[in-house]
């Protein structure tokens, strides 16, 4: 199985739909622990740390990455980052987590839909690889 490093730097960078719309839209199926009219919450198909959940905006609204961010997306940047906290405290992290979004292929970034990683349940270690 590919490495999450070999996976994106083959993924091909473009507004175009991903695997997370089929989350989206229920085609796939995916273990949702949160979810609001902008934001759906699910676990990681391959977790990193006892728990890791990606948080993603049901419109992506040309956010590939955050490096497409524009003015206009700074409310669901803000939801997003709110919300990891909200799912963070309903996942029991009381010691702590992380947080980390991917940006484009030195980022390591292998799904252009932009992504929180909420990664806990472990003791982390900087600096990260
Ligand atoms: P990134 O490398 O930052 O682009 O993270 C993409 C993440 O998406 C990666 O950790 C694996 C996860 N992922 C990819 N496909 C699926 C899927 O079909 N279901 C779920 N739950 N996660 C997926």
């Amino acid at each position: 199985m590919a490495s999450e490093k070999d996976a994106a730097l083959a993924a091909v960078p473009s507004d175009s739909p991903t695997i997370f719309d089929k989350i989206i839209n229920k085609e796939i199926p995916a273990n949702v622990v949160y979810e609001d009219d902008k934001v759906l919450a699910f676990r990681d198909i391959a977790p990193q740390a006892p728990t890791h959940i990606l948080l993603i905006p049901k419109v992506k609204d040309g956010l590939t990455g955050l490096s497409k961010a524009e003015e206009r997306h700074s409310e669901i940047l803000g939801h997003l980052l709110y919300t990891a906290k909200v799912v963070a405290k309903q996942e029991g992290l009381e010691e702590g987590f992380r947080i980390v979004i991917n940006d484009g292929p030195n980022g390591c970034q292998s799904v252009y839909h932009i992504h929180v990683h909420l990664l806990g349940g472990r003791q982390m270690n900087w600096p990260p690889g």
